[in-house]
C-alpha cells in the first residue's frame, strides 16, 4: 500500500509504515493470531467514518447525522448473525479483550465465579490472568488438560470443580490450544450447575465461519465472544454473539455501551461488515479448509523430525511446539533466531512450563496468514523444514532468510479474495 500524503507530510511516521509494508511483503507471518486484510477492509479503515460519533445503537443514537452509520452497523450485524448462526450480534467491541470484559460484566456480579481453561494449558489473559484487573472483581477457577500429549481435557474434573464451586460462567476457548473441544460436554456441565456456556472463539472464528470447525452454537452454547482480525481476516476488533436469548443479548448491549465503551469506531464497523461479506463468499470455505490442511502439513514435518508438539499435533490453525525439549533452545531464543530468518512467530509457555514467561519453553505458530497468501501443503511443509534447519543449525540464518524471501515474494499478499 502506498501513502502519498503521509510521505509528503510526515516523514518520520512514513518511514515506519513503509518499513512495515516491506517486512510483511518479504517475510513470512506465522503468528497464528495474525492475517492480511483485503484492500477493501483497509479502505473502510481509512474512510471518513473515523470522523463520526455514534454512541448508542442503530435507530437509538445520542448524536445526529446517523443515516449512513446506522446502515453500516446493521449490515455488519446481519452478516455476523448469518456467518455464525447467531440470533444477536454486538459489533461494537473495540477488541477481543473489550468483548470479554463486557461479557463478564453483563452476566456476573462482583465476586461471582468463572470456570475457564488453565492459562498455561492454552487459556487467555482475559480469562482471568492474575495480572488483569478482572481478577480483582471476579473469581476465576480452572480446568486443565488430562493428558498434555493428546490434549484431552479433564471433563470429569471440570464437572467435579463446577459442582463444588458453582460458577456462573463455564468458559471455553483458548489462544494456544491446537485441538477441538467437546462442546456437548461443556454445555452439559453448564446446564448441570446452572451456568451460562460461553465460548471465546477469537482464534478459530474464521474456521467456524468457513465450516472447517464445529460451531459451538450447534451444541447449545449461549454466547460467543471473538476478535475479528485473526482467522476471520477482518479489521482489528471484537464482537459478541448471542445464540437465542434476547435477555442475554440486551445485557450484552448495555455492557458494551454505555457500560464500557463510548463512541463505537464506525470505520472499524464498516470494515467488519466488509470482512463478514468476504467470509460469506464460498471461497472463504476453501480458505478455512486450506488453513487446516496447511497446519497438518507442517505438523507432519515436525512429527517426522521427532519434535514434541503439545497435544501431539493440531486440529486447527496453530501448533504449539516444545522448542526446549525438541531442539534444546528456549522459546525466546527460537523466536529471535527465526525472526532473523524472516519467519515471525511467538514464544509461548507450554503446559505447566518450568521456564519463565518471558523466555518459556515453547513457540506458537500457524497458517492463517500464509494460507491467505496462497501457500499450499507442499509449501507449508517447506516452511516447516526451513524452521527445523534454522533451529538445528542456528548458524546459517542468512541462507534461510534468502529462501524465505523467495517463497514470500512468490506469494504476494493479495488485495482481494474473489
Ligand atoms: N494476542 C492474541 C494472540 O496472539 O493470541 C490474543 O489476544
Amino acid at each position: 500500500m502506498e501513502f502519498p500524503f503521509i510521505e509528503k507530510e510526515d516523514q518520520e511516521v512514513y518511514a515506519s509504515l513503509a518499513g512495515e509494508e516491506k517486512r510483511q511483503a518479504e517475510g513470512l507471518e506465522l503468528i497464528p493470531s495474525e492475517n492480511y486484510v483485503s484492500r477493501a477492509v483497509k479502505e473502510a479503515m481509512a474512510s471518513s467514518l473515523t470522523n463520526k460519533y455514534a454512541e448508542g445503537y442503530p435507530g437509538k443514537r445520542y448524536y445526529g447525522g446517523q443515516e449512513f452509520t446506522d446502515n453500516v452497523e446493521i449490515l455488519a450485524i446481519e452478516r455476523a448473525k448469518k456467518l455464525f448462526g447467531a440470533a444477536y450480534a454486538n459489533v461494537q467491541p473495540l477488541g477481543g479483550a473489550n468483548a470479554n470484559i463486557a461479557m463478564y460484566f453483563a452476566l456476573l456480579q462482583p465476586g461471582d465465579t468463572i470456570l475457564g481453561m488453565d492459562l498455561s494449558h492454552g487459556g487467555h489473559l482475559t480469562h482471568g490472568h492474575p495480572v488483569t484487573y478482572l481478577t480483582k472483581v471476579f473469581n476465576f477457577i480452572r480446568y486443565k488438560m488430562k493428558d498434555v500429549e493428546t490434549g484431552e481435557i479433564d471433563y470429569d474434573d471440570m464437572l467435579r470443580v463446577a459442582k463444588e464451586s458453582k460458577p456462573k460462567i463455564i468458559l471455553a476457548g483458548f489462544s494456544a490450544y491446537p485441538r477441538e473441544l467437546d462442546y456437548a460436554k461443556f454445555v452439559s456441565i453448564a446446564r448441570e450447575v446452572g451456568a451460562v456456556a460461553v465460548m471465546d472463539i477469537a482464534h478459530i472464528a474464521g474456521l467456524i465461519a468457513g465450516g472447517a470447525a464445529k460451531n459451538p452454537f450447534d451444541y447449545g452454547f449461549d454466547v460467543m465472544t471473538t476478535t475479528t482480525h485473526k482467522t476471520l481476516r477482518g479489521p482489528r476488533g471484537g464482537m459478541i454473539l448471542t445464540h437465542d436469548s434476547e435477555e442475554i443479548a440486551k445485557k450484552m448491549d448495555k455492557a458494551v455501551f454505555p457500560g464500557f465503551q463510548g463512541g463505537p469506531h464506525m470505520h472499524q464497523i464498516a470494515a467488519k461488515a466488509i470482512a463478514f461479506g468476504e467470509a460469506l463468499h464460498p471461497s472463504f470455505k476453501t480458505y478455512a479448509k486450506q488453513i487446516i490442511s496447511n497446519t497438518h502439513a507442517m505438523a507432519g514435518v515436525f512429527k517426522a523430525q521427532g519434535a514434541r508438539m503439545i497435544t501431539g499435533g493440531s486440529d486447527n490453525h496453530l501448533i504449539l511446539l516444545d522448542a526446549w525439549t525438541s531442539f534444546g533452545i528456549s522459546g525466546g531464543e527460537a523466536e529471535t533466531l527465526l525472526d532473523h530468518a524472516g519467519i515471525t512467530l511467538n514464544k509461548n509457555a507450554i503446559a505447566d512450563d518450568t521456564r519463565k514467561p518471558m523466555d518459556p519453553s515453547g513457540i506458537r505458530f500457524g497458517t492463517p496468514a500464509m494460507t491467505t497468501r496462497g501457500f499450499n501443503e507442499a509449501e507449508s511443509a517447506q516452511v516447516a523444514s526451513i524452521m527445523i534447519d534454522v533451529l538445528t543449525k542456528r548458524t546459517d540464518v542468512a541462507t534461510a532468510k534468502e529462501e524465505v524471501k523467495k517463497l514470500a515474494l512468490a506469494h504476494p499478499i493479495p488485495e482481494s479474495f474473489g
